[in-house]
């Protein structure tokens, strides 16, 4: 790639004055930070081949980035040394989440750049900008700086923005115009797609599904009016669980399972259940199931836990005598 950059265009600064240069990710980086921060540095590492340039993973990254990041291995900035003449965060969202980074940003002299698809949280941090809020991944940015420079990522580099895009637009279904077409252009410039699925593809773990199949083989089913709740019981992955019942059809899941005296109850609905309904499950089911046990609870409308120092059986029972209350009487199906 022979690429010029105008001062007013990414990187913001005169290529040939760069020496060290970071790209943060936000804390604990997900695939679509570390593989956007990765196309960066091997942007600015083309505009500016003089210039070393790190990635900084606050907090480190998660199994599936670490998988990725020797699949796409890049120098990791160590955490004791400042002063870089330009610092990139990327996918960041909120500051916070450049942990210490953020301190190092606040006391630099260097050009600071944010390229995100978060919305701005202006903070005044950053020197120049490129965000796209329309944007279902940061990669989909990160492209978005290569096409504006007429630079074309080399085939590994494309893979990795390849991978970021579907890994952020859930393989694409939600994507829109712009990721659609980074997408092809990717596949153009070398990119597989196949080869992207299969590297975000995890491992499965087996302690998991051996859960989720025997909670299937130990279902009942009720029904309450046109509702279909399935209730299980397991002795761990109780939220694993339940989430899959609500995969397999059921519009309520409740899943229980007792260790030393205490009983955990994970429960999950469906979004059209509870519009329907309006029954929150963490107010209005694990909040007063506790209250009503004397354990403890909470969560969100249509994902919530609980767990009371109860017997499993007592504490089903007690569960099912409120969801009667709430959506009706429940019949059990044979
Ligand atoms: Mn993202």
């Amino acid at each position: 790639m022979a690429l010029e950059s105008k001062p007013e265009e990414f990187p913001f600064i005169e290529p040939s004055a760069l020496r060290r240069a970071v790209v943060v990710c936000h804390r604990n980086a997900d695939a679509d930070a570390y593989l956007s921060a990765y196309a960066l540095s091997r942007l600015i590492e083309s505009l500016a081949p003089r210039c070393h340039v790190s990635i900084a993973t606050p907090g480190g990254m998660t199994t599936l980035t670490q998988r990725l990041s020797s699949r796409f291995p890049h120098d990791i900035a160590d955490e004791s040394v400042g002063g870089y003449d330009l610092y990139v965060a990327v996918d960041v969202g909120d500051e916070e989440l450049l942990n210490e980074w953020r301190g190092k940003l606040m006391e630099s002299k260097g050009v600071k750049v944010l390229v995100d698809h978060h919305p701005r949280r202006d903070g005044g941090l950053y020197d120049h900008s490129v965000v796209n809020e329309g944007a279902t991944s940061a990669a989909e940015v990160v492209y978005g700086i290569f096409e504006r420079l007429n630079a074309t990522p080399d085939p590994q580099t494309a893979q990795a923005l390849l991978d970021a895009i579907l890994f952020d637009s859930s393989h694409l279904a939600i994507a829109g115009r712009s990721g659609l077409q980074a997408a092809v252009r990717l596949m153009d410039a070398g990119a597989d797609i196949a080869q992207a699925r299969r590297e975000l593809r995890s491992e499965p773990d087996y302690g998991e599904v051996i859960a989720k199949l025997k909670g299937a083989q130990r279902l009942s089913i009720f029904k309450a009016g046109e509702w279909v709740v399935a209730t299980s019981h397991i002795g761990s992955f109780q939220a694993h669980v339940a989430r899959s019942m609500v995969y397999l059809g059921a519009d309520l899941a409740m899943v229980s399972g007792e260790t030393d005296g205490e009983t955990r109850v994970s429960l999950r609905s469906t979004q059209r259940f509870q519009e329907s309904t309006m029954v929150k499950l963490g107010s209005q089911v694990a909040e007063e199931m506790a209250r009503r046990l004397g354990g403890h609870g909470g969560g969100h409308a249509t994902a919530a836990s609980f767990s009371a120092p109860a017997g499993e059986e007592e504490t089903v029972q007690a569960t099912m005598k409120l969801f009667g209350e709430l959506i009706g009487e429940l019949k059990k199906l044979d």
